[in-house]
């Protein structure tokens, strides 16, 4: 059988696909602990410099997989809680924990929880044919896999009160004038210019990206006061790698750097 999941190893970065095409990539359990998995792996390795997260065939990715969560042949329905428990919430934690960046290259329909995971990294590329859905009130549920956090402070309440409440499929232009991407591209290179933009975030200074990563986690809920503390805090240890002598150098001897990640 086909993996659900892709992981592979593309230089210093990682790549991860969601492959299960015919149903659009909607998660069941096996591709939700897979995906648990990789990211634990990327994690782990620390060859590992970036993240691209991208998808097979025309869609992104459709959220839950409905006929897993609602089986038509008789057999009991899963407890929806526990689905979000166990399967989406551990790989937002794991996308906004990781201290590298995440790259998310969107070429189709991002629906429901996949809408969600896509804007849980930190750099969204969609190409002009994708589309974001918050599917969710139309089969009753709530936006989950933190659409009630990313969205209100993406796009601000009003928008994020229509997206979820009408559940209109929003074009990708549309969510990179509300806020929600990064860029938009042509179809034809969304794959290219995903990856350029992961291979070239691999060859930076990974902590202190990652470091970033963490102080914008942690802007999302501070004063502007705990947030100059926090960036007091993590600049010293920013400074203290050895890419930061490496750019100072560099930038001084009139040099590219050579960062290594550490
Ligand atoms: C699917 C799905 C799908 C199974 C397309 N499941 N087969 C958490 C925990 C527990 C429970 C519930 O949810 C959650 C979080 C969530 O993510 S809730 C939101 C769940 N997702 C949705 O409600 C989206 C459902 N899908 C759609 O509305 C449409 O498929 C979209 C708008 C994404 C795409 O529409 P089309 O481009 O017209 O494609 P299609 O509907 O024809 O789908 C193609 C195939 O994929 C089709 O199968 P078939 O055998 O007829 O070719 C669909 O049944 C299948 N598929 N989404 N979520």
């Amino acid at each position: 059988m086909e993996e659900s999941i892709l992981y592979e190893i593309n230089g210093a970065g990682a790549e991860i696909t969601l492959n299960r095409p015919d149903v659009l990539n909607s998660f069941n359990r096996p591709m939700a602990r897979r995906m648990q998995e990789v990211l634990a792996e990327a994690e782990r390795d620390e060859a590992v410099r970036s993240v691209l997260l991208k998808a097979a065939g025309r869609a992104f990715c459709a959220g839950q997989d409905l006929a897993e969560a609602a089986p038509s042949d008789g057999s009991p329905p899963a407890d929806v809680g526990e689905l979000v428990r166990t399967g989406y919430n551990p790989i937002v934690r794991s996308i906004r924990r990781i201290e590298k960046p995440f790259v998310c290259a969107v070429g189709g329909v991002a629906a429901g929880a996949g809408a969600n995971l896509a804007l849980a990294c930190d750099l969204v590329l969609a190409s002009t044919q994708a589309s974001f859905l918050q599917a969710f009130c139309k089969i009753g549920l709530i936006p989950d896999s933190g659409g009630t956090y990313f969205l209100p402070r993406l796009a601000g309440l009003a928008r994020a009160a229509a997206m979820t409440m009408l559940g209109e499929r929003i074009s990708a232009q549309q969510a990179l004038e509300f806020g929600m991407i990064y860029k938009v591209v042509e179809p034809e290179n969304l794959e290219t210019e995903a990856r350029e933009l992961a291979q070239r975030l691999a060859a930076q200074p990974t902590r202190g990206l990652g470091l970033t990563k963490r102080a914008l986690n942690q802007s999302l809920a501070n004063s502007l006061d705990a947030q100059l503390e926090v960036e007091e805090k993590l600049q010293g240890k920013a400074s203290k790698t050895h890419d930061y002598q490496e750019g100072v150098a560099a930038f001084l001897e009139k040099r590219k750097p050579r960062f290594k990640g550490k």
